[in-house]
């Protein structure tokens, strides 16, 4: 294990400091062990330790643990690992093992077979946090990370659920569907049902029986509730011909009967970021959403000829309040607008926005409005400088960013500002939370070459503070949800 003080660079004062100032970006300056041979060595350390492999644990704790992310609750028996952007090899032969287990899972279990395999990614943002329902801009990425269902049509109305390594499923009449019903994972794809049902296609809906099994991890804030969301809603609109996967308008239609699924049957008041990104994404871009007006560009973000990487730190800090702490930020951001006379804050420009919080009575409705305002901006500024290839400024972004989360929008925890310092110190170009936060995942841009320290360095601040280990995906920006097998 590489020494903590080994890698200090001589800039880190303290937190406030470092995370304040513009950070300036050096190869590795860890610089403690840095392997021979350079990343392709690097790659095959990971691969061979045995990391690759263990995010079948998230495989398992998806729909196996029951416990889906809004929960807030998380298994914390995994050990470290790591998911890397996968060779077309590996990724093909990870994609056949887990049609072929949702198949035989289902065989097994309904005693038919599938009328086909749909999968549909995690996300992570790079930027542009609690601006969705702001109708602000946003900029994730589809993840390699999937989420895999098999599904068949039934001739009667009810929805039989199933995750590989859980007991029989349980029918449900589509008629039982509602707020608050049923509860636990299930309520994400009973959910997208029940919003195709309730939304213009209740002449199409029939019973379904459904497998699933996900490589998204539950609870690191990587989206794992619209990953299954997704895969149900490509499904349906394949099986029941309504031709919605074919364009991004239609695809559009799906993110949103996928977000009333999450609103009012999961009843996570949510913006329809992870959603979009799920059904909407381009392989090697970032999709850059309006939330004003649901518009898209898609912004290419492909790392490797950078000898960049961008590393997805989960913390494994559990946010049992996660759902309530957003809830309550979407309220001051309602009573920002009452007060300012407008229906959202995107109508508050950066140019505005020092005159406008004059007019606001108190200092937490300032920072908030601050945030959500300057954030917006930071998505601009961040396809700007990704368009220019202009790493570096993107990496000071998102220090920006994790300091106005932290500050002003009060989302961050220890565990998220540990990630983001312990990174910076270590040589990231930049680092900030990810998601909803009070907990789930940190993302850092690093040197490739730097991975291993990297990841080191971060277990190590961590034990320090007596933290869960972490765990670490290398993302990559995946496509987007559809069909795979049949
Ligand atoms: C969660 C929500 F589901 C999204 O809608 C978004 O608000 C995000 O937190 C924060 O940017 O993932």
């Amino acid at each position: 294990m590489t020494s903590r003080g080994a890698c200090v660079p001589h800039f880190v004062r303290g937190v406030t400091e470092v995370m304040l100032r513009r950070v300036t970006p050096a190869p590795s300056p860890c610089g403690a062990k840095r392997l021979a041979g350079g990343p392709d060595t690097q790659f095959r350390w990971i691969v061979e330790s045995g990391f690759l492999p263990s995010r079948a644990g998230a495989l398992r704790g998806m729909t196996g643990q029951g416990k889906p992310q809004k929960d807030g609750e998380r298994e914390h028996k995994r050990s470290p690992c790591v998911g890397l952007p996968l060779s077309l090899d590996h990724d093909q032969e990870k994609l056949v093992t887990a049609i072929n287990q949702v198949v035989e899972h289902f065989r097994t279990h309904f005693s038919s077979t599938p009328e086909g395999v749909w999968e549909a990614p995690g996300r992570v943002n790079l930027m542009g946090e609690h601006t969705d329902y702001n109708h602000g801009l946003v900029l994730p990425i589809a993840l390699p990370q999937r989420t895999y269902a098999a599904v068949r049509r039934r001739d009667d109305s009810l929805v039989r659920l199933m995750s590989v390594g859980m007991p029989p499923a349980q029918a449900i009449p589509i008629t039982d569907i509602a707020p608050g019903s049923p509860k636990g994972w299930e309520r994400y794809p009973a959910g997208v049902i029940w919003a195709f049902a309730n939304h213009g296609y209740a002449d199409q809906v029939t019973g379904i029986d459904a497998v699933f099994t996900s490589e998204v991890p539950v609870g690191a804030g990587l989206s794992s509730s619209a990953a299954i969301e997704g895969a149900m809603a490509v499904a349906l609109s394949d099986l029941w011909d309504l031709g919605l996967t074919k364009d991004d308008q239609g695809r559009a239609t799906l993110a949103n009967l996928a977000q009333s699924a999450e609103n009012i049957i999961a009843q996570a008041p949510t913006g329809g970021m992870d959603q979009a990104a799920c059904l909407r994404s381009r392989e090697g871009h970032a999709l850059y959403l309006d939330c004003a007006d649901q518009s898209i560009r898609h912004i290419p973000f492909r790392l490797d000829d950078t000898g960049l990487a961008l590393l997805v730190i989960d913390t494994r800090a559990t946010h049992a309040h996660s759902t309530g702490e957003y809830g309550h930020r979407r309220s001051d951001c309602q009573e920002a607008c009452a007060i300012l006379g407008i229906d959202t804050l995107r109508e508050i420009s950066v140019d505005d926005l020092d005159g406008v919080l004059k007019r606001l009575p108190n200092d937490r409705l300032r920072r908030r409005v601050r945030h959500i305002v300057s954030e917006t901006h930071r998505v601009r500024l961040s396809a700007q400088a990704m368009e220019a290839g202009d790493f570096v400024e993107l990496g000071k972004l998102f220090v920006d960013s994790h300091a106005s989360m932290r500050d002003d929008y009060e989302i961050s925890c220890p565990e998220l500002d540990v990630a983001v310092i312990a990174s910076l110190e270590c040589g990231a170009l930049g680092a900030r939370m990810t998601g909803g936060g009070f907990g789930g995942s940190a993302i850092a841009l690093v040197y490739r070459q730097s991975l291993r320290e990297m990841m080191e360095w971060i277990g190590s601040a961590f034990d320090q503070k007596g933290f869960a280990t972490p765990d670490f995906l290398v993302a990559e920006a995946g496509r987007k949800a559809g069909r795979v097998a049949y």
